[in-house]
C-alpha cells in the first residue's frame, strides 16, 4: 500500500510550478546572464559563449565538475552541428541538467518495497526543515490510510518533541517521545520502530537532531542511531534522507558528502524553494553523490511538499516568461 501511495504523490508532480519559480529567483538573477548568451548568440564565437556559459553556471552554484561536464556536452552538440541557435542551446541546456538528474540520480520515487513498517530516517544540519518535512510526510501518508509513527529522535532539544507532537496531532500520526531527557537518539529509535512493529503500523518517520557535517561525535552518533533501527528491523531504515536547505549555496554539497559517508544518503529532500533558494547547487549535489532528489518543499504549511520532477524543477530554473 506505502509504494502505491507513494506512486499517487509523484503524479501530482507538475503541479505548482509557479511556486518554484518564485523561489528559484536567486538562482536566475544570476542565470539572466545565461539568457543574454542565448539572445547574442552566434556560432562564430561559440567558443567563447560555450566558456561564459561555464563561468555563468559556476557563479549560479552549479559547482565547476558539474558546469564544466554539462558544458562539455552542449559543446559537442555545437560542434556536431545539432545545436546551431539560441533558443537550441536553451533547449539543449535544459535538457542535459534535467537528464543529469534523473541519470545520476535515478528514481526519485521512495521505495518503500512491503516493508511493514517502513522505515525512514531523515538527517541534516539544524533549520534545515526535517521536523517540518516529517510533518509534511506524515500528513500525506496519514490521509492516504496509512498508520504512521514519529520517531522524535531529536532528544538534544527539549522543545523538538514538542514541535514533532504538533505535527503529530495536526497529521493524526502516533508519536513515540523519550520518557526521560537522558534517553540517547539511538534507544528512542529503537523503541519507536519495536513500538511500530508491535501496534502494526505501515511508516516510521524518524526525526534527528540537527548536526553539523564537521562535528565528528554527533556524525558518529548518527550512524549509531541508523544502526540501532537496523538491529531491530533487519532492513530497515528502508529511505535515508538529507534535508537541504534550498537557500544554501554549493556548500550543501560538502554537509551532503559528508552525511552521505556516515549513513549511505538514499534520496536528497530540497526545502525552501518557495524563498529566494539557489537551485543550481543540489544539481553538482546529484551530480557527485549519484542520490536523487525525492522531495522539494515549497512553503511552511503542512501541503507545501511535493514530489521531486526533474523537467518540472529545470522549467523553474529557465521559466518560459525569462526566454523573450
Ligand atoms: N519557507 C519555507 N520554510 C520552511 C520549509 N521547510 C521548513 N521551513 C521552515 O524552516 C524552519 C526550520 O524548520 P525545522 O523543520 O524546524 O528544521 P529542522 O531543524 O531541520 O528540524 C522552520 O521555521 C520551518 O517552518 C519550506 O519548504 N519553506
Ligand atoms: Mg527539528
Amino acid at each position: 500500500m506505502l509504494q502505491k501511495l507513494a506512486r499517487v504523490f509523484k503524479e501530482k508532480a507538475q503541479q505548482d510550478l509557479e511556486r518554484i519559480v518564485k523561489g528559484t529567483s536567486k538562482t536566475r538573477e544570476k542565470l539572466g546572464v545565461i539568457e543574454e548568451l542565448f539572445t547574442y548568440w552566434n556560432l562564430e564565437d561559440a567558443d567563447e559563449t560555450l566558456e561564459e556559459l561555464e563561468d555563468a553556471l559556476i557563479m549560479s552554484d552549479f559547482g565547476p565538475k558539474t558546469a564544466f561536464k554539462i558544458v562539455d556536452g552542449i559543446r559537442d552538440k555545437v560542434m556536431s552541428g545539432r545545436v546551431k541557435t539560441g533558443d537550441q542551446m536553451r533547449a539543449e541546456l535544459k535538457l542535459s541538467i534535467a537528464t543529469l538528474l534523473r541519470e545520476r540520480g535515478g528514481s526519485s520515487e521512495l521505495s518503500l518495497g512491503d516493508a511493514q513498517p517502513a522505515v525512514l530516517l531523515i538527517v541534516g544540519v539544524n533549520g534545515g526543515g526535517k521536523t517540518t518535512t516529517i510533518g509534511k510526510l506524515a500528513n500525506k501518508f496519514s490521509s492516504g490510510g496509512a498508520k504512521v509513527v514519529l520517531a522524535a529522535g531529536d532528544t538534544f532539544r527539549a522543545a523538538a518533541a514538542e514541535q514533532l507532537e504538533e505535527w503529530a496531532r495536526r497529521s493524526g500520526a502516533e508519536i513515540v517521545r523519550a520518557d526521560s531527557d537522558k534517553t540517547r537518539p539511538d534507544t528512542l529509535l529503537f523503541q519507536a520502530v519495536d513500538s511500530a512493529v508491535k501496534s502494526g503500523a505501515d511508516l516510521v518517520l524518524c526525526d534527528t537532531s540537527g548536526r553539523l557535517h564537521t562535528n565528528w561525535s554527533l556524525m558518529d552518533e548518527l550512524a549509531k542511531c541508523k544502526r540501532s533501527i537496523s538491529k531491530r528491523l533487519p532492513d530497515a531504515p528502508h529511505e535515508v534522507l538529507l534535508v537541504l536547505d534550498g537557500t544554501t549555496g554549493l556548500n550543501m554539497l560538502n554537509q551532503a558528502k559528508e552525511f552521505n559517508e556516515t549513513v549511505q544518503l538514499s534520496g536528497l529532500i530540497l526545502t525552501k524553494l518557495d524563498g529566494t533558494a539557489r537551485g543550481g547547487a543540489v544539481v553538482s549535489v546529484v551530480d557527485e553523490l549519484g542520490v536523487p532528489i525525492k522531495f522539494i518543499g515549497v512553503g511552511e504549511g503542512i501541503d507545501d511538499l511535493q514530489p521531486f520532477d526533474a523537467d518540472t524543477f529545470v522549467d523553474a530554473l529557465f521559466p518560459e516568461a525569462a526566454q523573450q
